[in-house]
């Protein structure tokens, strides 16, 4: 599947390696939300606990992160513990994976960098928290993440609570619908918006099985539509945060975000820990939970693949 001339910059973890040739359901994951989303040391813990949540799904896990240069397909546990402890490590999606990789750089790949190396090892299945998309005031800033173009581009299902709500949702999914990218919300009739169960954005489309999820793909694929969907996933119900109460950290991280002059990557890591400070953790919880809760129907998808 590996084409042979990145086969050189590329480790597939044994494991990860084992299960692609014999045909066993893998899940990618990917490490932004670690080096970049969340603290340490609950970084860590939630990489150590997604990949056992595959696990006990019965599929095997792929934390896909580039580490001095190499792209690595799956982490040792001793590699994604020192990944969750390195600062400064770059944030990479398409337009600078290869850079890291040349320089010989360490960085996490964003929902774009993991598809694209997902896709490259032959992985069909991704788990993440939430997706980038359109930002608020994109009309000026033009910050529209590359995660949009990516789905709509690489043949991976990403399974996700959805856009993340520090962004314009309704923007977002009308970005995902001119680019042919098809947004299935799993057993609900609205879109979620990451923290909370709802938003005010009905869904595109609704699927409420694995199964139905997995022939969706396969049926796409066999039509020969290229590109990737999406999985909007809602929240357990007890971990969630209710929109409203959301919607007020949220314009206050932004006005903070404002005044400081935050732009570019950085905009999306600054406004994740200004409101993980505000909800004085309860944000991190949820975010946490709502990783987890993807990584399990992830695993349920690439089974039934
Ligand atoms: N989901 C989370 N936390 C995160 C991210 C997703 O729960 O930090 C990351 C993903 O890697 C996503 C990135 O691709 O945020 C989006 O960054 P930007 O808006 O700069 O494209
Ligand atoms: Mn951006």
């Amino acid at each position: 599947m590996t084409p042979e001339t990145a086969r050189p910059f590329i480790d597939i973890h044994a494991p990860v390696a084992e299960a692609l040739a014999s045909g066993k359901p893998v899940v990618a994951l990917e490490s932004t939300i670690i080096t970049h989303g969340m603290p340490y040391p609950q970084n860590s813990e939630m990489a150590a606990n997604v990949e056992k949540i595959i696990r006990n799904e019965g599929a095997v896990p792929a934390t896909i992160a580039v580490i001095d240069g190499r792209l690595k397909i799956g982490l040792s546990d001793a590699e994604r513990e020192a990944l969750a402890k390195t600062t400064g490590t770059m944030k990479l999606s398409r337009a600078d994976l290869a850079f890291a990789v040349a320089q010989g750089r360490t960085g996490g790949t964003t929902v774009a960098g993991t598809m694209i190396a997902a896709h490259l090892a032959g992985i069909r299945v991704f788990a993440t928290g939430g997706i980038g998309g359109v930002h608020k005031g994109a009309e000026k800033s033009f910050d529209i993440s590359a995660d949009l173009d990516e789905l709509a581009h690489t043949p991976v299902v990403v399974v996700s609570a959805g856009a993340k709500a520090i962004l314009d949702i309704e923007k977002t999914l009308e970005v995902l619908e001119t680019r042919g990218v098809p947004v299935v919300a799993f057993g609900s009739d609205v879109v979620p918006a990451f923290w909370s169960r709802v938003s005010p954005y009905a869904a595109p489309l609704r699927l409420d099985a694995a199964d139905d999820i997995a022939d969706f793909f396969r049926t796409r694929q066999a039509l020969g539509f290229g590109g990737g969907m999406l999985v909007a996933n809602p929240v357990p119900a007890a971990d969630e945060i209710p929109v409203e109460t959301m919607a007020g950290y949220i314009a206050a991280a932004q006005r903070d975000a404002e005044a400081q002059g935050i732009s570019g990557k950085e905009v999306t890591p600054f406004l994740l820990a200004r409101i993980l400070e505000l909800t004085d953790g309860a944000s991190l919880k949820t975010n946490i939970a709502l990783v987890e809760n993807n990584a399990r129907l992830a695993a349920k998808i690439a089974k039934a693949l």
